[in-house]
């Protein structure tokens, strides 16, 4: 059941698939925004993103939570409150920290990354056992390990609650706090019927998105206990993340909260629908089993390279993104239909001809 008419499916419109973040505000999401009583969230009294964050913190489980522009902000806030420079980190190879927030580990924290290996952005505990420094006036303290469910560049692939149980009892057994990057935390949820909550609890910090699948044109926040999280509002003040009138954000946010999460299904649905009919096109692979809201395929040596469709795609008004030079990833999400990821399966069908 769609909530409004999606975007694809308006006149002139191209159908969007390069990622969930692209979606517009939906009439009554932006109604909420024109309601919202607002204040100024530096001076720390912004109803609506006090409400917000209450919220937030109560789905994950979390004692507080901190707003934040951006969902690199809240990983690049939370890694800097859990660590000083020279610390070291534990993520996957393939992790969003690592891949695309410009170094900022680096950069923001002066932490190094050391990198676990596995399919589809998944670790497991011996991983942990194998990338922790042992305690030495030689080396980097291991301090952090950031998992991110769903994980991306794993294709959506969602973490199994057990694996994260096994992670959390190494990480703790070497005295290590846990971040979960939890951008597409509720497609995680709604894949699975597990409470983002339970999810939740294996971590210290847990960082979620709003504006991804959820649909709010802007906003994240980075939940956890209170005084990780009075670090969380220092970092993002110096990052330069505290806004003002937040509240209009915020409301887009607390819309798409309640709104807009069951709906995910929908997405998911669409996801694998697509994908489907994509690995019925001759040289086409989907690389990565479907369970979010991602399709990953991988292009056969008779196909062109993925720049190449991509640009074909454009102009027959199908977005997507390459992410590697015979890989290109669509995104579903509320402003793309079932029709319209029908249509778009037939105009990459015709590009790959
Ligand atoms: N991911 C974007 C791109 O940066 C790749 C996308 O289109 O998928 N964590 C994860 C797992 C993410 O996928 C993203 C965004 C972020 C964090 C960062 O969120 P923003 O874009 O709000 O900084």
């Amino acid at each position: 059941m769609a909530i409004i008419q999606p975007r694809s499916d308006q006149d002139g419109q191209p159908i969007d698939l390069r990622s969930d973040t692209v979606t517009r505000p939906t009439p009554a999401m932006l109604r909420a925004m024109m309601a919202a009583p607002i204040g100024d969230d530096v001076l720390g009294d912004d109803p609506t993103v006090l409400a917000l964050q209450e919220r937030a913190a109560a789905l994950l489980g979390k004692e507080a939570a901190c707003f934040v522009p951006s969902g690199t902000m809240a990983n690049q806030a939370a890694i800097r409150a859990h660590t000083e420079p020279g610390d070291n980190v534990i993520a996957h190879r393939d992790s969003h920290i690592l891949h695309y927030e410009t170094g900022g580990p680096a950069a923001l924290s002066g932490v190094g990354v050391s990198v676990a290996e596995g399919p589809r952005g998944l670790f497991d505990g011996p991983d942990v056992d194998a990338l922790v420094y042992p305690e030495s006036s030689n080396f980097p303290r291991s301090r952090l390990v950031v998992v991110e469910n769903t994980q991306n560049r794993g294709g959506g692939a969602v973490w199994p609650l057990e694996q994260i149980a096994r992670v959390a009892e190494r990480s703790r057994a070497h005295g290590l706090r846990l971040h979960l990057d939890g951008a597409r935390i509720w497609n995680a949820s709604s894949a699975t019927g597990i409470d983002p909550a339970r999810y939740a609890a294996h971590f210290d910090t847990v960082s979620c998105c709003f504006s991804k699948g959820l649909g709010a044109p802007v906003g994240s926040a980075v939940c956890g206990d209170r005084a990780t999280i009075a670090r969380v509002h220092r970092f993002r003040k110096m990052f330069g993340g505290a806004m003002r009138q937040a509240g209009l954000l915020a409301a887009a946010a607390l819309h798409a909260l309640v709104h807009h999460r069951d709906r995910l299904r929908e997405d998911h649905a669409n996801a694998r629908a697509l994908a489907e009919r994509l690995s019925a096109i001759s040289g086409v692979s989907i690389a990565f089993p479907v369970e979010t809201n991602m399709v990953f395929v991988d292009l056969g040596a008779g196909l062109p390279a993925a720049a190449e469709l991509c640009d074909r795609l454009r102009s027959a008004g199908v977005l997507c993104l390459p992410t590697g030079p015979r890989r290109i990833r669509l995104v579903t999400h509320l402003d793309v239909s079932a029709r319209a990821c029908e249509v778009a399966a037939a105009r990459i069908a015709a590009a790959c001809e």
